[in-house]
């Protein structure tokens, strides 16, 4: 098979500078020489290869766009070609760093104290130690502003009551990002490992997402410091401003992950003969080819006009939920288009079309249904919120 090279149709690498397109080529590097190698058997035995976030810490992967505290202060461009690259390898890669980095190392910095930030960034940015971020419950998924877990004054510290759900890399972390119920709304405590009464399950049986950490947070009377409280998070729009972050990157990772389900396919088609003939010389597989082109290169202008804004300080909810909408949903049709290309042998992991297809099962769902961001995308145009009916 040819080398990947990604698709450029349209030139946008043409306005990448030289930096950012030399960390896109580590990224590319680092995945395929590190981590293709491993992905067949970590999506095999359901595991993330969690000796990897180390190695991820070294090339300044993990909170790239964060200054200082160990982490390298990059472009929100850059950290967007980082998401991409990561994705291309698997959505649970991208993953990892994603809520290392968006939803824990963000709001650490965006939030915490200078203590709170002294001691996790450094050992964060470096992969020494894994955060996860528990939002979602078992009865608030869509409406987190329902949340049910509570954090009571107990003296000088804090106690936390209650259960989160489906939270990435929680049986690995070290430390856990819980959002609770306070008397004055919504606040963030810092939950180590450890902590009496905090404990992890795994969440077996997954379909999707087979290679990253899946699992659910019991909070049963977990005390903490008041120390543990991030002190500039205040209500539900603080976590929700952590989202936005993570979905900026997710638009981007969409773009990495059908850009591998094209290559492959257009590789496969070219090799691939039927009746006497390659089957990319048949016009519904070109078709296909040409869907799936035109699509991922109009999901690459929306997020390289995002980069840019986002670059200059300009970053609308809306414009984020409809670049994480289009290009999620864009992917999902790439990996699918791709497996078709592939007949049967599409259905197998020698191949990662299957693998990313049912990878973006998730990728639409988490970080706001793609109906949630139809209803944002709708609430902008029309000044009419339908969340509630
Ligand atoms: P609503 O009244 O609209 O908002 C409350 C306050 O928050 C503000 N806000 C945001 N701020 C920054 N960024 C955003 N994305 C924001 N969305 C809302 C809003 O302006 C308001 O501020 P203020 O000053 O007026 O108080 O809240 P609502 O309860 O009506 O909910 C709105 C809705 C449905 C859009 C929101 O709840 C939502 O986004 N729901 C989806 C939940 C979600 O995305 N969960 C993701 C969990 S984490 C995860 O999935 C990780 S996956 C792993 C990986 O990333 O790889
Ligand atoms: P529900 O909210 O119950 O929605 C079910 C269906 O109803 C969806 O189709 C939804 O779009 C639709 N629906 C709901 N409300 C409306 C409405 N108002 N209008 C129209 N349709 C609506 N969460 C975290 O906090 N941290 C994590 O690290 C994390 N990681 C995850 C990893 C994986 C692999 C997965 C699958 C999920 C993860 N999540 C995480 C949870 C994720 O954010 C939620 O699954 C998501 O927000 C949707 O919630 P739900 O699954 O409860 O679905």
């Amino acid at each position: 098979m040819q080398p990947y090279r990604g698709v450029d149709f349209y030139g946008f690498e043409a306005q990448l500078s030289d930096e950012e397109r030399s960390v896109r080529d580590t990224v590319r590097s680092f995945v395929e020489q590190r981590f293709l190698p491993v992905i067949r058997e970590h999506h095999a035995a359901g595991t993330f290869p969690s000796e990897l976030a180390r190695e991820l810490g070294e090339l300044g992967l993990l909170g790239p766009s964060i200054h200082g505290y160990g982490c390298p202060g990059l472009s929100s461009t850059l950290y967007g070609l980082i998401c991409q690259e990561l994705e291309r390898g698997d959505s649970g890669l991208r993953s990892f760093a994603s809520v290392q980095g968006s939803l824990v190392m963000w709001p650490l910095s965006a939030y915490g104290s200078e203590d709170q930030k002294r001691r996790w960034l450094p050992e964060l940015a470096a992969g020494r130690a894994i955060g996860c971020f528990g939002l979602t419950e078992p009865g608030h998924g869509s409406d987190p502003g329902g949340m049910e877990t509570t954090a009571s004054r107990d003296g000088a510290g804090w106690v936390l009551r209650g259960n989160k759900m489906w939270i990435t890399n929680a049986n690995q972390a070290h430390v856990a990002l819980v959002w609770a119920r306070t008397p004055d709304g919504v606040d963030g405590f810092l939950v180590e490992r450890g902590t009496p009464g905090f404990t992890t399950q795994a969440i077996k049986g997954k379909f999707s997402l087979r290679a990253s950490d899946t699992g659910e947070i019991a909070l049963d009377e977990a005390r903490v410091p008041e120390a543990n409280r991030l002190p500039g998070a205040r209500g539900l729009k603080a976590p929700l401003a952590c989202l936005n972050e993570a979905r900026y990157g997710i638009a981007w990772g969409a773009i990495g992950a059908a850009a591998d389900c094209y290559h492959t396919a257009l590789a496969y088609a070219l090799e691939r003969r039927q009746f006497d003939r390659p089957i990319a010389s048949f016009q519904l597989v070109q078709a296909k080819l040409v869907e799936m082109l035109s699509e991922i290169t109009k999901g690459q202008g929306l997020v390289h006009q995002l980069g840019r804004l986002k670059d200059r300080g300009i970053n609308p909810v809306p414009l984020v939920s409809l670049a994480k909408r289009n290009n999620v949903a864009m992917a999902l049709d790439c990996a699918r288009a791709a497996r078709e290309v592939l007949g049967a042998a599409g259905i197998t992991d020698e191949y990662p079309v299957g693998r990313h297809l049912t990878n973006l099962e998730s990728v639409k769902t988490y970080e706001g249904t793609h109906e949630i961001h139809t209803l944002i995308v709708g609430a902008e145009i029309t000044g009419l919120p339908a969340f509630r009916g």
